[in-house]
This record gives C-alpha cells, sequence and structure tokens, in this order.
C-alpha cells in the first residue's frame, strides 16, 4: 500500500489529506477540506458527530475518485470531548463541545472535594476548566451510570468507520484521569466520578493498526479499502509528532491553531510542585514522551471576532489590515476565562480594554492587532515561564500550524520574545499523523527519520527579532492585565 491518508479535524475545520513519499521527500495533496463549528441548542453546545462522519466520508469518496483504492487511514482531532455509548455501540446523548458552559464553576467545585494537588500529582494534567473529569463531572448522573462505553471523540470516528473500540492514549491523557505512575485510568478518580473502568476501552497507543473501514461503507459509498492505523489522535499530539528536527539549538514548540500550545517534548513527566503553581500540563505523547505545554487562548479570538464581524475580511486581509494600526495600543488579558466562549467576542474585548483604561479598538484592524499583540506577549511570558521550569534557555521557537501564515503574528512573536522563529509546516497535525502511518507501513524507520524529511520537505520561514521601542515598560504594562486570572488558575 502506498497511500496514506489523514483525517485532521480541528475545531473550526476538518480535512482529508494524502501523503505521499517519494525519493525521500514529503509531499501532500488535500483531498477535501470543510468548516467545523459547535452549534447552540437551547443553550447549550454540541458537536455534530454525523456530520464529521458524512464529511470524512466525502474525502474518501474524493480519493476513490483520484484512483486510490487502497490506503492507510489515521484521524486525529480536538481533545477531551466524549461520546457515550450503549451496549449496542449507539449514542446515548448528544456530543457536548469543551466550550459549552455546563462546566462554569465546576472545576473549583470539584477542586473543593478533591485535592488539586492530588490530582496533579496523580496525572499531570493541567487545570482547565474543561477537562473531561469536569465534565463528566457535570454530565448527567443517569446517563453516565447507564453508559456502556465511553469513547473520546475521534476513538468514537474510528469505532464508527469500522475500527475496534479504543481509547487512544495521547488524547486519553487529556481526560485528566489517566495515573501516571500505573499508566492507566486512576481508580480514585474513577470512583469519584461514580464510574467503572470497563466502561472505558483498552488504552491504545499509536502505531497499532485497529483492523478495516467495514466492508459495508466501503460497498455503499463506493470508497477505498482502508486499513485504519491508530495515530496519536489528539490533534496536538499529532502536530508536536509533525515539528520539523532542530539540530543543536534548544528549541520550544508553537501549535498555532484555535489554541496556541507552547511548550517542549520531555521524556519524563515534570509534575512537581513549581509545574503545578505554573498549570503546565504532561500530556501523553506517542513513544512514551510527554507534551508538557499550556494552552493560550490562540486564534480562537480572531475566529470569534471575523465571525462576529460577518466574515467581510479573509484571515489574510485582517492581518493586513492589523500590520497598518499602532501596535501595542490596547491590549487584553487574553487567557482570562471571560474569552473563552463570550456572548460577543468584540464585545467582550472592547469591554476589556474600557475597563483598563485603554483606547477601545474600532476597526477590525485594531481589534485584530489587539488580539495579535496580546498573543504575542503571552507568549512570551510563558515562554520565560517554560525555561525557569526546565532549566534551560529556548533559543529557538518553531510555530507551527495554521498561524504559522501569518507573517505579522510571527514576526510579533519574534520581536517580543526576542528569539527567532521558525515558522512551519502549517500542516503539521496532518504531517504527525501521516509519520505514524508511514512508520506503521515500514516506509520509515521512526519519529527521527519522519521529522528529518519533514524539515527537508516543507519551506520553513525564519524571523528574526527586531527591536520593540520600550519594551519593559510594555511587559510591565503585561503583567498589570495579568494578575493571575487566566483560564489556568
Ligand atoms: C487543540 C486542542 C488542545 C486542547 C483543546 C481542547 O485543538 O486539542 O490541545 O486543549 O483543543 O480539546
Amino acid at each position: 500500500m502506498t497511500h496514506h491518508i489523514a483525517v485532521d479535524i480541528g475545531a473550526s475545520s476538518g480535512r482529508l489529506v494524502l501523503g505521499q513519499l517519494v525519493d525521500g521527500s514529503l509531499t501532500l495533496a488535500e483531498l477535501h477540506r470543510f468548516s467545523n463549528a459547535f452549534t447552540e441548542q437551547e443553550g447549550s453546545c454540541f458537536w455534530d458527530m454525523d456530520y464529521l462522519l458524512n464529511e470524512i466520508i466525502n474525502g474518501l469518496q474524493q480519493a476513490k475518485l483520484r484512483g486510490i483504492h487502497e490506503c492507510t487511514l489515521g484521524i486525529d482531532t480536538w481533545a477531551v470531548d466524549y461520546v457515550l455509548l450503549d451496549a449496542e455501540g449507539k449514542r446515548i446523548s448528544a456530543v457536548y463541545a469543551y466550550r459549552d458552559h455546563r462546566t462554569d464553576g465546576v472545576m473549583e467545585e470539584v477542586g473543593r472535594l478533591l485535592p488539586p494537588e492530588k490530582v496533579y500529582a496523580k496525572t499531570g494534567i493541567q487545570q482547565l476548566p474543561f477537562n473531561t473529569l469536569y465534565q463528566l463531572y457535570a454530565h448527567d448522573r443517569e446517563e453516565l451510570e447507564t453508559a456502556d462505553q465511553i469513547l473520546l471523540v475521534p476513538d468514537y470516528l474510528y469505532y464508527r468507520l469500522g475500527g475496534r473500540k479504543m481509547n487512544e492514549v495521547t488524547n486519553a491523557s487529556t481526560t485528566q484521569l489517566l495515573n501516571l505512575a500505573t499508566r492507566d485510568f486512576d481508580p480514585e478518580l474513577l470512583e469519584f466520578l461514580g464510574l467503572r473502568r470497563e466502561q472505558f476501552a483498552p488504552l491504545t497507543e499509536p502505531g497499532k493498526e485497529l483492523g478495516f473501514l467495514s466492508a459495508e461503507l466501503v460497498e455503499r459509498y463506493d470508497l477505498p479499502e482502508c486499513r485504519l492505523i491508530c495515530v496519536a489522535t489528539h490533534d496536538t499530539a499529532s502536530a508536536v509528532l509533525g515539528v520539523p528536527a532542530q539540530k543543536g539549538r534548544a528549541s520550544a514548540y508553537l501549535s498555532s491553531g484555535t489554541w496556541s500550545l507552547l511548550g517542549v517534548e520531555l521524556d519524563h513527566p515534570l509534575n512537581d510542585r513549581r509545574a503545578m503553581a505554573a498549570n503546565y500540563t504532561n500530556e501523553w505523547g506517542a513513544n512514551g514522551t510527554y507534551r508538557f505545554l499550556k494552552n493560550i487562548m490562540g486564534l480562537w479570538l480572531i475566529q470569534e471576532m471575523r465571525r462576529l464581524d460577518g466574515e467581510r475580511f479573509s484571515f489574510a486581509e485582517l492581518a493586513e489590515q492589523a500590520g497598518v494600526c499602532a501596535g501595542f495600543r490596547s491590549l487584553i488579558p487574553c487567557n482570562h476565562p471571560r474569552f473563552l466562549n463570550p456572548d460577543d467576542m468584540i464585545q467582550e474585548i472592547r469591554q476589556a480594554c474600557l475597563e483598563s483604561s485603554q483606547p477601545v479598538p474600532q476597526t477590525a484592524g485594531e481589534l485584530a492587532r489587539c488580539i495579535f499583540d496580546s498573543l504575542a506577549l503571552s507568549y512570551r511570558s510563558y515562554l520565560s515561564e517554560l525555561e525557569d521550569l526546565i532549566g534551560g534557555r529556548i533559543e529557538v521557537l518553531q510555530i507551527v500550524g495554521g498561524g504559522a501564515n501569518n507573517r505579522l503574528l510571527c514576526q510579533l512573536t519574534a520581536d517580543v520574545t526576542g528569539r527567532e522563529v521558525l515558522a512551519g509546516p502549517t500542516e503539521s497535525t496532518a504531517l504527525g499523523n501521516l509519520a505514524v502511518q508511514m512508520i506503521e507501513a515500514g516506509r520509515m524507520a521512526d519519529i527521527h527519520e519522519a521529522r528529518r524529511i519533514i524539515g527537508q520537505s516543507f519551506a520553513i520561514q525564519s524571523y528574526l527579532p527586531q527591536p520593540v521601542p520600550q519594551l519593559t515598560e510594555l511587559l510591565d504594562r503585561w503583567k498589570q492585565l495579568h494578575p493571575g486570572a487566566n483560564i489556568h488558575n
């Protein structure tokens, strides 16, 4: 089999990407792209699983039309969200989106019953209000008790395509229910939620074959024969696998999409008191690694701003307009929970500027500039924190994901952090997904080779830091805005 297809679905869009390795060089071809968003029904936020499945099938039909008769297939999506199944394997409730407001205040409530220090010592996972632990705590008791299986979103998509029921580890770790020492679901945390271990499936590592796309689907929709391969199903885990190799220079990654995930890959968890105080996470990676990182609000801010602005401008146009606006005029504490899912992002940004006596951004360009400036400053402060925690200087910041295309944000990030930014590839998530499939198929030796090939196959843009006037004053302003009130604590 020479064809490998990555299904990569994020909170705002999904795609099926064909990867080919020709003469040691990796190329990508997009087979299908579709939009994604959670929908609101009676005040709750849900994902539409049938729509996503349908789009995967549409993409596979495109593959067949291009003459692909056989392939391997891997799926990654965002993390933490779950699907409850009955004994027949049918969904027993709609699938909540993690920004749903039912978890407001739940993390604090659970914290009073279950000491956060204990949970962090066990799991090493950062406190985020939407961790599956808190979502399950807020879920209807009866539904939870009757659930035969709890799968995360990509696990469920594999299952519906014909794969075995499993809980893939890189994603399962984001539930905040896995124990670092035993490397399984933690009995005490399950008991706290009133759950049984059997309600989860066997933990499965990336690289395992899960069976074939069901013959029924192949026939009904005229699809290629697909061998289903378990990849790193958490999109961030795949994105980190897809970060090109860096030789000799200490680097951190910034996976820049709906979220900005800033961190380093470690071969051991770092879940001491300091890491807990800074609320860094230790999500499990492929090959026994850990993603030691922090969630930063990311491009969600601009996605929402653009949506509410009636999609008058493309992302590229917004960046262009932001580029000609005065810099660092208005800053927002972008990781404050108020920006997680406000009723109106534009109003929320303006209100935050008003409250802190800064000029209120009026135009789309001014709003975008305020977002990019704030994100760049956020990257700077978390990068310094990261250096303190790991005890070493980071020389290079590797930006992957869609945000690597944003030249203004990349340059601002280089300027404000004072580090070289290496931007690209934008499709690192699909690449990480494909790398696992290609390694499984014996076409690449291991992840080191995969990262070397990725580095050689895609153009990487370097941004060197330019001096920022009055940077010290700017950082002071930023600190005053950020009195510790963010989504992490
Ligand atoms: C990025 C991401 C983050 C996770 C958030 C919610 O797409 O997967 O890693 O914290 O979405 O699932």
